[in-house]
């Protein structure tokens, strides 16, 4: 068996179990190569069987009792352990989710800085977990709220933010003395090793942190229909987040799903254009556009759509794509074959809606040949209910939605199934007030664009976007505790009047 502190250099990657790197028993794998160079092999990732999460929620359910009653602030100090350990080794972390993912390595590291900022803040939110105190409407009463934590509690999470998403979801959960039973993506499991990793080195006791690698189809689902799990955060598609939830409420399980987006920037006449534009082609290309806030709608009035347009094109045709590990790369590759298909085949449709002005095509030649590289692609004049508008894409796309005035692009922005961010530029007071107002959609960025979040800050959706109380910040503790309500009387006699 390999030890914790071996474990991120080996070859394969096991299950993390009871505190126990275990290799997975069911033989069956994924091989895993780098989207950037399919000769660069990272190694086979098991798919678990359902007797493996059994095993992992049996140990999650065992470490429950002590690691509930271990005091918070012992569980927060366990993940500021694990962010000291993170900031040591970020660049060799960055490296490999580069390797395995493909953004860039900047990215990358944008990614573990903002993950080391959710642990310190959820460590310091375990001195916080705080109550409310009620006064009675009888004399010498009153009444309490404590937080207690829900048990075991599967986490489902994706590809595109592997290390960032887990841990925004494991670190609330364990300060509030859940113990956690995690399946994270197929297409991330030496990334999602790395991270257990660091977490057991902080010092974790056995069972309170599990990993099964799998498929959703098996070990997923099998950690939504086991009865000890009670509580159930995912991120990733809506269908399979819609799914969830309908299984999940035939236990009664508390559920949280965070989903896609189609999130639209709107441009006003009066908007400082070259922060618009400049901030835009970093929302919707940034990541490869795989990322549930990317930008892929943009609501241009008609007044300044043309020299916008042509804004965007200028810095559109400027991205430097190619392996995100070599410096001055602004645009990885695909996740992976699955994806860089689907993103081929929005390219034929969108060459069908609406004008292609620049990309539309896969690259080639090269270096180019072995990755899933698609050139960043503009569509102008495209209807506000063309597929490409109304469709997540998950890629390098982005879509002109011409508008005549503001009230259409606030119709516009909303006539859409998802909600999760949208972003207004404009230097008008009134109307970013009135947009910020009517967009329907759980996060509004005023004058930057639609992607990012920060660590102390709710994040989430409505919609088919956003299920239960949002991510990080005060409400992710809300998702991971329940409540619990103390009537106290201290007058040491019988009541003459009741409570209603
Ligand atoms: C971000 O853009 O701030 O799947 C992070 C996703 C999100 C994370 C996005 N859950 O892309």
């Amino acid at each position: 068996m390999a030890t914790v502190t071996q474990v991120s250099k080996a070859a394969t990657c096991p299950n993390y179990v009871n505190g126990q790197w275990v290799e997975s028993r069911s033989g069956r794998t994924l091989e895993r190569r780098n989207p950037a160079n399919r000769d660069d092999l990272l190694g086979p990732a098991p798919l678990s069987s359902r007797e493996e999460i059994r095993e992992a929620v049996e140990a999650a359910r065992r470490a429950f009792p002590a690691w509930r009653d271990t005091p918070a602030p012992v569980r927060g100090k366990q993940l500021l352990r694990a962010a000291q350990i993170m900031a040591e080794e970020k660049d060799e972390l960055a490296r490999l989710l580069t390797r395995e993912e493909g953004k860039t390595v900047g990215e990358s590291l944008g990614e573990i800085l903002r993950t080391i900022n959710i642990l310190e803040y959820t460590a310091g939110e375990a001195r916080r977990l705080t109550g409310e105190t009620l006064p009675s409407e009888l004399p010498k009463n009153f009444a309490y709220t404590i937080r207690q934590p829900l048990g075991v509690v599967g986490l489902i999470t994706p590809w595109n933010f592997p290390i960032a998403v887990p841990v925004w979801k494991i670190a609330p959960a364990l300060v509030c003395g859940n113990t956690v039973v995690w399946k994270p993506s197929e297409l991330t499991p030496f990334t999602s090793r790395y991270v257990v990793d660091i977490l057991a080195r902080a010092g974790l006791p056995a069972g309170v942190l599990n990993m099964v690698n799998g498929a959703g189809e098996e070990a997923g689902d099998e950690l939504v229909e086991h009865p000890a799990v009670r509580a159930l955060s995912f991120t990733g598609s809506c269908e399979v987040g819609s799914l969830i939830y309908a299984k999940a409420a035939r236990q009664m399980k508390k559920v949280q799903c965070e989903m896609g987006g189609k999130n639209p920037v709107v441009v006003l006449e009066d908007a400082d254009l070259e922060l618009a534009a400049t901030s835009t082609v970093m929302g919707a290309f940034g990541s490869t556009g795989q990322r549930c806030t990317a930008t892929s709608r943009i609501i241009v009035t008609e007044a300044i759509a043309d020299k916008f347009v042509q804004m965007l094109l200028e810095r559109t045709r400027q991205l430097k794509v190619g392996n995100g590990a070599e410096p001055g790369t602004q645009v990885g590759p695909s996740v992976d074959e699955a994806q860089f298909n689907k993103v081929q085949e929005y390219l034929e449709i969108g060459k069908r809606e609406g004008k292609l002005l620049c990309g539309g095509e896969r690259l080639r030649g090269g270096a180019y040949d072995k990755g899933y590289f698609t050139a960043p692609t503009l569509f102008d004049h495209v209807r506000p209910d063309a597929r490409i508008a109304q469709e997540e894409i998950f890629g390098p796309v982005l879509s002109v939605i011409r508008v005549k005035d503001f009230d259409e692009a606030v119709r516009v922005a909303s006539n859409i199934r998802y909600g999760l961010a949208a972003s207004i530029f404009s230097t008008d007071a009134n109307r970013i007030f009135q947009f910020t107002d009517r967009v329907e959609c759980g996060i509004v960025h005023i004058n930057s664009p639609t992607v990012g979040g920060e660590a102390h800050v709710p994040f989430g959706g409505t919609k088919a976007s956003g299920l239960g109380e949002r991510e990080t910040g005060s409400t992710a503790i809300d998702f991971y505790t329940e409540l619990k309500i103390v009537y106290v009387d201290y007058t040491g006699r019988k009541r003459e009047t009741n409570i209603y």
